[in-house]
């Protein structure tokens, strides 16, 4: 089955070089890892951006020359923006990355314990970023921090409204969040309504098992430096290609190929290319 969507995320707002030598932080960095991403089998990038010193920022004009560089050296990958941006930020400093006009961004669906900080998603948040991003003609991607996050995307769904299948990323291991158990994942999975998309985020060490279980449940899968460094306990990431290559490994084991970029926007339910 041709129909398998790995979303690399390359490089998220906390990963620093000590954690991971080839975190790319400038547009060039990052627009470069996203290639070799995609010819790994990426067909999906979350796009985070940096300051040239690794610093996180929502900023417009930052935010659309990361876009426009990763357009330029990957043109056929469907451009996910984050709006998670980093602990601390505002509400409109975070929307800043909508400008960049994505195909698709991230809308997490609920307040989270985030390692030693506080992710901050109120109900009002949720529902405004939601509205941002139907007028922008962006598609969300509902991230999944822990299981009661489900019910608030059903409440986000109901108000908003989004409307037609919507698209899942189901996030374990988070020091906060929901531990990366199968068992956890698949609870998750098996809450989500008829016709609904999803991948699954195996945070650190959760990478092997949480990929594995979803590739096997019929999930797709995220990774990137945002999400671990290590492809194996004790084996470094040398690039983001190295956990995109070992997830489409496990994938071919089980018959799963990466989609074409068509196929992966029509499974989305995004336009097609230009
Ligand atoms: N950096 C995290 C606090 C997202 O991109 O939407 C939030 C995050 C989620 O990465
Ligand atoms: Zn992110």
């Amino acid at each position: 089955m041709d129909d398998l969507i790995v979303t690399v995320a390359p490089c998220g707002a906390e990963t620093t070089r000590e954690q991971a030598p080839a975190v790319p932080f400038t547009p060039a960095e990052i627009a470069a890892e996203t290639r070799r991403a995609f010819d790994a089998g990426a067909r999906m990038v979350h796009v985070h951006s940096r300051w040239d010193d690794g610093t996180p920022t929502q900023d417009r004009v930052r935010y659309a020359e990361t876009v426009a560089a990763i357009r330029s050296q990957v043109p056929e990958i469907i451009i996910q923006v984050s709006t998670g941006g980093a602990i601390g930020m505002s509400a409109e400093e975070r929307l800043g990355s909508l400008d960049a006009r994505p195909e698709m961004a991230s809308l997490t669906c609920g307040t989270v314990n985030f390692g030693r900080g506080v992710f901050e998603n109120p109900a009002p948040l949720m529902l405004e970023f939601a509205r941002a991003q139907l007028a922008a003609g962006v598609k969300p991607e509902l991230e999944i921090f822990d299981a009661g996050h489900l019910d608030n995307a059903a409440w986000l769904i109901a108000k908003a409204p989004l409307a037609g299948s919507q698209h899942f990323d189901l996030v374990l291991n988070v020091p906060g969040g929901l531990r990366g158990t199968p068992a956890n994942l698949l609870m998750l999975a098996g809450r989500l309504s008829e016709g609904s998309t999803w991948s699954a985020t195996g945070i650190g060490r959760a990478f092997l098992p949480i990929s594995a279980t979803a590739l096997a449940a019929g999930g797709h899968v995220r990774c990137g430096f945002e999400d671990q460094v290590e492809v194996e306990p004790g084996v470094p990431a040398r690039s983001n290609a190295d956990l995109v290559d070992r997830v489409v490994g496990l994938a071919g084991l089980l018959g799963r190929r990466p989609a074409s970029p068509a196929r992966a926007r029509e499974i989305l339910g995004l336009r097609p290319a230009e």
